[in-house]
Protein backbone atom coordinates (compact mmCIF):
# COMPACT_ATOMS: atom_id res chain seq x y z
CA UNK A 1 0.00 0.00 0.00
CA UNK A 2 1.56 3.21 -0.79
CA UNK A 3 0.15 6.12 1.30
CA UNK A 4 1.00 9.57 0.61
CA UNK A 5 -0.36 13.34 1.92
CA UNK A 6 -1.54 16.36 0.06
CA UNK A 7 -1.69 19.76 1.32
CA UNK A 8 -4.44 21.39 -1.73
CA UNK A 9 -6.56 24.65 -1.87
CA UNK A 10 -9.49 22.15 -2.86
CA UNK A 11 -10.36 18.94 -2.79
CA UNK A 12 -11.49 18.81 -6.80
CA UNK A 13 -7.14 19.56 -6.83
CA UNK A 14 -6.62 16.86 -4.68
CA UNK A 15 -8.64 13.92 -6.54
CA UNK A 16 -6.82 15.32 -9.75
CA UNK A 17 -3.27 14.61 -8.24
CA UNK A 18 -4.41 11.59 -6.43
CA UNK A 19 -4.72 9.96 -9.70
CA UNK A 20 -1.91 11.15 -11.26
CA UNK A 21 -0.01 9.55 -8.44
CA UNK A 22 -1.70 6.79 -7.15
CA UNK A 23 -3.73 5.80 -9.76
CA UNK A 24 -7.92 5.21 -10.64
CA UNK A 25 -7.94 2.88 -7.26
CA UNK A 26 -6.49 5.19 -5.02
CA UNK A 27 -8.89 6.19 -2.10
CA UNK A 28 -8.88 8.89 0.35
CA UNK A 29 -8.31 7.77 3.82
CA UNK A 30 -9.03 11.70 5.15
CA UNK A 31 -9.55 15.44 4.88
CA UNK A 32 -8.63 17.55 6.84
CA UNK A 33 -8.84 22.03 7.29
CA UNK A 34 -5.26 23.21 8.01
CA UNK A 35 -3.53 26.95 8.45
CA UNK A 36 -0.52 27.30 6.37
CA UNK A 37 1.73 29.96 5.74
CA UNK A 38 1.83 33.28 7.64
CA UNK A 39 4.19 34.08 10.29
CA UNK A 40 3.95 33.77 13.88
CA UNK A 41 0.24 32.21 13.56
CA UNK A 42 -0.58 35.45 11.62
CA UNK A 43 -1.14 36.09 8.19
CA UNK A 44 -1.91 32.27 7.72
CA UNK A 45 -4.55 30.67 4.64
CA UNK A 46 -6.80 27.87 4.84
CA UNK A 47 -6.07 24.63 2.68
CA UNK A 48 -7.09 21.21 2.84
CA UNK A 49 -4.26 18.29 3.82
CA UNK A 50 -5.87 15.07 2.32
CA UNK A 51 -4.04 11.92 2.99
CA UNK A 52 -4.49 9.04 0.02
CA UNK A 53 -3.07 5.73 -0.08
CA UNK A 54 -3.36 3.53 -3.35
CA UNK A 55 -5.11 -0.09 -2.66
CA UNK A 56 -1.77 -2.04 -4.61
CA UNK A 57 -1.15 -5.34 -2.70
CA UNK A 58 2.43 -4.73 -1.47
CA UNK A 59 3.31 -8.47 -1.53
CA UNK A 60 1.87 -9.05 -5.13
CA UNK A 61 3.81 -5.88 -6.10
CA UNK A 62 6.78 -7.39 -4.95
CA UNK A 63 5.64 -10.85 -5.89
CA UNK A 64 4.37 -10.60 -9.27
CA UNK A 65 4.48 -14.17 -9.60
CA UNK A 66 3.01 -14.86 -6.52
CA UNK A 67 -0.14 -17.74 -6.93
CA UNK A 68 -3.89 -16.06 -7.15
CA UNK A 69 -5.24 -15.30 -3.75
CA UNK A 70 -7.96 -17.86 -4.19
CA UNK A 71 -7.11 -21.50 -2.87
CA UNK A 72 -5.04 -20.12 0.13
CA UNK A 73 -5.05 -21.85 3.54
CA UNK A 74 -6.85 -20.81 6.83
CA UNK A 75 -3.32 -19.69 7.90
CA UNK A 76 -2.82 -17.49 5.20
CA UNK A 77 -6.03 -15.59 6.13
CA UNK A 78 -5.30 -14.78 9.33
CA UNK A 79 -1.73 -13.49 8.13
CA UNK A 80 -3.54 -11.37 6.09
CA UNK A 81 -5.44 -10.33 8.74
CA UNK A 82 -2.78 -9.71 10.86
CA UNK A 83 -0.97 -7.40 8.08
CA UNK A 84 -3.94 -5.27 7.75
CA UNK A 85 -4.14 -4.58 11.60
CA UNK A 86 -0.30 -3.80 11.34
CA UNK A 87 -0.82 -1.34 8.32
CA UNK A 88 -4.20 0.30 9.94
CA UNK A 89 -2.21 1.07 12.84
CA UNK A 90 1.14 2.33 10.82
CA UNK A 91 -1.72 4.56 9.06
CA UNK A 92 -2.56 5.82 12.70
CA UNK A 93 0.86 7.02 13.37
CA UNK A 94 1.24 8.46 10.53
CA UNK A 95 -1.65 10.76 10.29
CA UNK A 96 -0.82 11.37 13.64
CA UNK A 97 3.26 11.99 12.96
CA UNK A 98 2.35 14.53 9.78
CA UNK A 99 -0.21 16.88 12.12
CA UNK A 100 1.49 20.28 10.79
CA UNK A 101 2.11 22.52 13.87
CA UNK A 102 -0.30 24.88 13.08
CA UNK A 103 0.48 27.59 15.67
CA UNK A 104 4.33 28.18 16.41
CA UNK A 105 3.32 31.54 18.97
CA UNK A 106 4.50 29.67 22.19
CA UNK A 107 1.47 30.09 24.44
CA UNK A 108 2.99 32.60 26.98
CA UNK A 109 3.41 35.08 23.73
CA UNK A 110 -0.41 34.61 22.28
CA UNK A 111 -1.92 36.58 25.17
CA UNK A 112 0.34 39.56 24.14
CA UNK A 113 -0.57 39.22 20.51
CA UNK A 114 -3.95 39.44 21.72
CA UNK A 115 -3.67 42.52 23.95
CA UNK A 116 -1.66 44.49 21.36
CA UNK A 117 -4.62 43.85 18.59
CA UNK A 118 -7.18 44.91 21.12
CA UNK A 119 -5.32 48.10 21.19
CA UNK A 120 -5.31 48.19 17.41
CA UNK A 121 -1.69 47.95 17.18
CA UNK A 122 -1.57 47.23 13.46
CA UNK A 123 -0.45 43.90 12.08
CA UNK A 124 2.35 45.10 10.83
CA UNK A 125 3.68 46.37 13.81
CA UNK A 126 2.67 43.51 15.85
CA UNK A 127 4.94 41.19 13.55
CA UNK A 128 7.94 43.39 13.60
CA UNK A 129 7.78 43.35 17.50
CA UNK A 130 6.60 39.61 17.21
CA UNK A 131 9.61 39.10 15.13
CA UNK A 132 12.04 40.92 17.55
CA UNK A 133 10.50 38.78 20.96
CA UNK A 134 10.61 35.54 19.65
CA UNK A 135 14.83 36.28 19.15
CA UNK A 136 15.25 37.32 22.76
CA UNK A 137 12.17 34.29 23.37
CA UNK A 138 14.42 31.44 22.01
CA UNK A 139 17.63 32.14 23.84
CA UNK A 140 15.97 32.40 27.30
CA UNK A 141 16.37 29.53 29.91
CA UNK A 142 13.75 30.64 31.75
CA UNK A 143 10.48 31.26 30.27
CA UNK A 144 8.19 32.23 32.97
CA UNK A 145 5.07 34.82 32.57
CA UNK A 146 7.28 37.27 34.23
CA UNK A 147 10.29 37.07 31.66
CA UNK A 148 8.06 37.44 29.09
CA UNK A 149 6.29 40.43 29.99
CA UNK A 150 9.45 41.82 31.10
CA UNK A 151 10.73 41.25 26.79
CA UNK A 152 7.60 42.20 25.50
CA UNK A 153 7.69 45.93 27.98
CA UNK A 154 11.12 46.12 26.58
CA UNK A 155 10.70 45.29 23.03
CA UNK A 156 7.66 48.04 23.16
CA UNK A 157 9.79 50.47 25.35
CA UNK A 158 12.54 50.40 22.33
CA UNK A 159 10.54 50.63 19.25
CA UNK A 160 9.41 54.22 21.00
CA UNK A 161 12.72 55.10 21.47
CA UNK A 162 13.57 54.27 18.19
CA UNK A 163 10.77 56.18 16.90
CA UNK A 164 11.92 59.12 18.49
CA UNK A 165 9.46 59.76 21.54
CA UNK A 166 10.56 62.35 23.35
CA UNK A 167 13.20 64.24 21.12
CA UNK A 168 13.18 66.32 24.25
CA UNK A 169 11.64 69.61 24.69
CA UNK A 170 14.42 71.53 24.64
CA UNK A 171 13.61 73.75 21.72
CA UNK A 172 15.28 77.77 20.18
CA UNK A 173 12.45 78.08 18.65
CA UNK A 174 10.86 81.56 18.82
CA UNK A 175 7.14 80.51 17.69
CA UNK A 176 5.64 77.19 18.15
CA UNK A 177 2.15 76.31 16.41
CA UNK A 178 -0.05 74.23 17.45
CA UNK A 179 -1.97 72.78 14.57
CA UNK A 180 -4.26 70.02 14.62
CA UNK A 181 -8.46 68.69 13.99
CA UNK A 182 -11.24 70.65 16.37
CA UNK A 183 -11.22 69.85 19.48
CA UNK A 184 -8.24 68.09 19.94
CA UNK A 185 -6.94 69.98 22.95
CA UNK A 186 -4.57 72.62 20.74
CA UNK A 187 -5.74 75.79 23.05
CA UNK A 188 -5.88 73.92 26.12
CA UNK A 189 -2.28 72.53 25.55
CA UNK A 190 -0.99 75.86 24.39
CA UNK A 191 -1.99 77.32 27.81
CA UNK A 192 -0.11 73.95 29.77
CA UNK A 193 2.72 74.84 27.93
CA UNK A 194 3.45 78.73 28.03
CA UNK A 195 2.00 78.36 31.81
CA UNK A 196 5.49 76.13 32.38
CA UNK A 197 7.68 78.81 30.63
CA UNK A 198 6.22 81.30 32.54
CA UNK A 199 6.46 79.89 35.89
CA UNK A 200 9.35 77.61 35.81
CA UNK A 201 11.43 79.06 33.01
CA UNK A 202 11.04 82.95 33.66
CA UNK A 203 10.37 83.12 30.17
CA UNK A 204 8.77 86.26 28.16
CA UNK A 205 5.82 83.95 26.33
CA UNK A 206 3.92 85.75 24.10
CA UNK A 207 0.44 84.31 22.17
CA UNK A 208 -1.03 84.77 19.24
CA UNK A 209 -4.10 83.53 17.56
CA UNK A 210 -5.00 82.70 13.99
CA UNK A 211 -8.09 81.30 14.99
CA UNK A 212 -10.81 83.65 14.69
CA UNK A 213 -13.64 81.39 13.18
CA UNK A 214 -15.13 81.72 16.81
CA UNK A 215 -15.08 84.11 18.90
CA UNK A 216 -15.39 81.87 21.72
CA UNK A 217 -11.75 80.85 20.58
CA UNK A 218 -10.28 83.96 20.74
CA UNK A 219 -11.48 84.47 24.32
CA UNK A 220 -10.82 81.16 25.27
CA UNK A 221 -6.42 82.07 24.50
CA UNK A 222 -7.35 85.71 25.87
CA UNK A 223 -8.60 84.20 29.30
CA UNK A 224 -5.21 81.98 30.04
CA UNK A 225 -3.13 85.26 28.35
CA UNK A 226 -5.16 87.19 31.29
CA UNK A 227 -4.13 85.06 34.25
CA UNK A 228 -0.57 84.38 32.99
CA UNK A 229 -0.52 88.05 32.43
CA UNK A 230 1.31 87.57 28.77
CA UNK A 231 0.32 89.74 25.36
CA UNK A 232 -1.94 88.05 23.00
CA UNK A 233 -2.32 89.06 19.58
CA UNK A 234 -5.06 88.23 16.99
CA UNK A 235 -4.43 87.78 13.11
CA UNK A 236 -7.48 87.96 11.01
CA UNK A 237 -4.96 87.40 7.73
CA UNK A 238 -1.29 86.37 7.05
CA UNK A 239 -0.82 90.11 6.16
CA UNK A 240 -1.12 91.44 9.52
CA UNK A 241 1.02 88.85 10.96
CA UNK A 242 4.03 91.62 10.43
CA UNK A 243 2.64 94.15 12.76
CA UNK A 244 1.24 91.26 15.21
CA UNK A 245 5.42 90.02 15.35
CA UNK A 246 6.03 93.21 15.95
CA UNK A 247 4.15 93.93 18.69
CA UNK A 248 5.33 90.51 20.56
CA UNK A 249 8.98 91.30 19.77
CA UNK A 250 10.19 91.43 23.44
CA UNK A 251 8.68 87.84 23.84
CA UNK A 252 11.77 84.93 23.72
CA UNK A 253 8.60 82.26 22.44
CA UNK A 254 5.33 82.32 20.94
CA UNK A 255 2.82 79.96 20.72
CA UNK A 256 0.26 80.33 18.00
CA UNK A 257 -3.36 78.60 18.38
CA UNK A 258 -4.86 77.61 14.91
CA UNK A 259 -8.38 77.03 13.94
CA UNK A 260 -9.15 73.05 14.04
CA UNK A 261 -11.94 73.77 11.54
CA UNK A 262 -12.56 70.54 9.35
CA UNK A 263 -8.39 69.24 8.77
CA UNK A 264 -9.65 67.72 5.85
CA UNK A 265 -10.82 71.20 3.78
CA UNK A 266 -7.84 71.76 1.31
CA UNK A 267 -8.10 75.19 1.82
CA UNK A 268 -7.61 74.89 6.06
CA UNK A 269 -4.03 73.01 4.93
CA UNK A 270 -3.38 76.02 2.46
CA UNK A 271 -3.77 78.69 5.17
CA UNK A 272 -1.83 77.26 7.70
CA UNK A 273 0.79 76.74 5.22
CA UNK A 274 0.46 80.73 4.40
CA UNK A 275 0.82 81.47 8.02
CA UNK A 276 3.49 79.16 8.72
CA UNK A 277 5.94 80.49 5.87
CA UNK A 278 7.44 82.84 8.22
CA UNK A 279 11.44 84.02 8.53
CA UNK A 280 11.17 83.15 12.47
CA UNK A 281 12.49 80.19 13.82
CA UNK A 282 9.31 77.85 14.37
CA UNK A 283 8.69 74.54 15.22
CA UNK A 284 4.97 72.89 14.48
CA UNK A 285 3.43 70.47 16.57
CA UNK A 286 0.53 68.45 15.36
CA UNK A 287 -2.05 67.77 17.94
CA UNK A 288 -3.67 64.45 17.81
CA UNK A 289 -6.32 63.01 20.38
CA UNK A 290 -5.85 59.54 21.51
CA UNK A 291 -9.80 58.98 21.51
CA UNK A 292 -9.75 58.91 17.40
CA UNK A 293 -9.42 55.98 15.72
CA UNK A 294 -6.21 54.96 14.41
CA UNK A 295 -7.64 55.14 11.26
CA UNK A 296 -8.75 58.56 11.15
CA UNK A 297 -5.72 59.43 12.89
CA UNK A 298 -3.44 58.17 9.91
CA UNK A 299 -6.14 60.12 7.26
CA UNK A 300 -4.98 63.04 9.25
CA UNK A 301 -1.39 62.53 9.36
CA UNK A 302 -1.66 62.00 5.54
CA UNK A 303 -3.44 64.93 5.09
CA UNK A 304 -0.93 67.28 7.20
CA UNK A 305 1.77 66.05 5.24
CA UNK A 306 1.97 68.73 3.24
CA UNK A 307 2.82 71.11 6.45
CA UNK A 308 6.05 70.72 7.92
CA UNK A 309 5.44 68.52 11.17
CA UNK A 310 8.13 68.93 13.87
CA UNK A 311 6.50 67.35 16.51
CA UNK A 312 3.29 65.45 17.58
CA UNK A 313 1.38 66.15 20.71
CA UNK A 314 -1.06 63.81 21.92
CA UNK A 315 -4.21 64.48 23.68
CA UNK A 316 -6.83 62.98 26.11
CA UNK A 317 -4.83 60.15 27.24
CA UNK A 318 -7.36 60.32 30.34
CA UNK A 319 -10.31 59.67 28.37
CA UNK A 320 -9.58 57.08 25.74
CA UNK A 321 -8.45 53.16 27.10
CA UNK A 322 -7.02 52.01 23.65
CA UNK A 323 -3.61 53.04 22.53
CA UNK A 324 -1.99 51.62 19.75
CA UNK A 325 -2.34 54.90 17.80
CA UNK A 326 0.51 55.69 19.39
CA UNK A 327 2.93 52.78 18.37
CA UNK A 328 1.45 52.95 14.84
CA UNK A 329 2.77 56.34 14.64
CA UNK A 330 5.85 56.20 15.62
CA UNK A 331 6.42 52.99 13.62
CA UNK A 332 4.93 54.42 10.69
CA UNK A 333 5.93 58.48 10.40
CA UNK A 334 9.43 59.97 11.37
CA UNK A 335 8.02 62.32 13.81
CA UNK A 336 8.98 62.44 17.06
CA UNK A 337 6.28 62.58 20.13
CA UNK A 338 6.84 65.73 22.32
CA UNK A 339 4.40 65.67 25.12
CA UNK A 340 1.14 63.80 26.17
CA UNK A 341 -2.06 65.34 27.68
CA UNK A 342 -3.68 63.47 30.27
CA UNK A 343 -7.03 65.68 31.84
CA UNK A 344 -8.45 69.55 31.18
CA UNK A 345 -6.33 70.65 33.94
CA UNK A 346 -4.01 73.40 33.33
CA UNK A 347 -1.24 73.31 33.72
CA UNK A 348 -0.80 70.41 35.40
CA UNK A 349 -2.49 67.58 33.02
CA UNK A 350 0.81 66.92 30.54
CA UNK A 351 3.88 65.22 30.41
CA UNK A 352 6.67 64.26 28.27
CA UNK A 353 6.11 61.75 25.98
CA UNK A 354 7.69 58.80 27.89
CA UNK A 355 8.09 55.84 26.13
CA UNK A 356 7.81 53.44 29.74
CA UNK A 357 4.60 55.23 30.42
CA UNK A 358 3.33 54.70 26.49
CA UNK A 359 4.87 51.23 26.78
CA UNK A 360 2.56 50.21 29.75
CA UNK A 361 -0.25 52.00 28.84
CA UNK A 362 -0.71 49.00 25.43
CA UNK A 363 0.24 46.44 27.56
CA UNK A 364 -2.02 47.09 30.49
CA UNK A 365 0.37 47.04 33.14
CA UNK A 366 0.71 50.60 34.33
CA UNK A 367 -0.85 49.51 37.79
CA UNK A 368 1.17 52.61 39.09
CA UNK A 369 -0.12 54.82 36.95
CA UNK A 370 1.78 58.31 37.59
CA UNK A 371 -0.24 60.36 39.62
CA UNK A 372 -0.56 64.00 38.72
CA UNK A 373 2.34 65.05 40.94
CA UNK A 374 4.37 62.91 39.58
CA UNK A 375 3.18 64.44 36.08
CA UNK A 376 3.79 67.47 36.98
CA UNK A 377 7.32 66.95 38.38
CA UNK A 378 8.40 65.43 34.87
CA UNK A 379 6.97 68.41 33.31
CA UNK A 380 8.82 70.81 35.47
CA UNK A 381 12.11 68.71 35.17
CA UNK A 382 11.58 68.93 31.14
CA UNK A 383 10.78 72.71 30.96
CA UNK A 384 13.00 74.29 33.64
CA UNK A 385 15.87 72.70 32.10
N1 LIG B 1 -10.12 64.72 29.01
C1 LIG B 1 -9.32 65.56 28.39
N2 LIG B 1 -9.85 66.67 27.88
C2 LIG B 1 -9.02 67.52 27.25
C3 LIG B 1 -7.63 67.28 27.11
N3 LIG B 1 -7.09 68.32 26.42
C4 LIG B 1 -8.11 69.16 26.16
N4 LIG B 1 -9.28 68.71 26.65
C5 LIG B 1 -10.62 69.28 26.57
O1 LIG B 1 -11.07 69.20 25.24
C6 LIG B 1 -11.92 70.29 24.92
C7 LIG B 1 -11.40 71.02 23.68
O2 LIG B 1 -10.15 71.60 24.00
P1 LIG B 1 -9.55 72.83 23.20
O3 LIG B 1 -8.23 73.13 23.80
O4 LIG B 1 -10.53 73.91 23.10
O5 LIG B 1 -9.40 72.13 21.78
P2 LIG B 1 -8.94 72.84 20.43
O6 LIG B 1 -8.15 71.84 19.68
O7 LIG B 1 -8.28 74.14 20.71
O8 LIG B 1 -10.34 73.04 19.73
P3 LIG B 1 -10.67 74.02 18.48
O9 LIG B 1 -10.01 75.30 18.76
O10 LIG B 1 -12.15 74.08 18.50
O11 LIG B 1 -10.14 73.33 17.28
C8 LIG B 1 -11.92 71.15 26.16
O12 LIG B 1 -13.07 70.83 26.91
C9 LIG B 1 -10.67 70.74 26.91
O13 LIG B 1 -10.75 70.95 28.31
C10 LIG B 1 -7.11 66.07 27.66
O14 LIG B 1 -5.92 65.73 27.57
N5 LIG B 1 -8.00 65.25 28.28
MG1 LIG C 1 -8.72 76.04 20.06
Amino acid sequence: MKIKRYIVDSLPQAVQRIRQDLGDNAVILNTKEIKTGGIFGLFTRKQLEVIAASEMDEQRAAEPDAPPMEGKKEDQDSEVLQRLNKMEQLLGSFINHQQPSQDPIPSVLKKWVTRLEDQEVDGEVIHFMMKKILAVYSSLEERTEQEVEAIVLDTLIKLFQDGNAVEGVETDAAMITLIGPTGVGKTTTIAKLASRHVLFQRKKVGFLTADTFRIAAIEQLKTYANILNIPIEVVESPDQLPRSLSNLKNCQIIFMDSAGRNYLEEQYIEEIDSFLSLALKQENHLVLSMTSRWKDMKQIVERMKSVQIDRVILTKWDESTCYGAALNLVYHYPYPLSFLSLGQGVPEDIMLAEPEYMAKKILGVDEDDSGSGAKTERVVSALAG
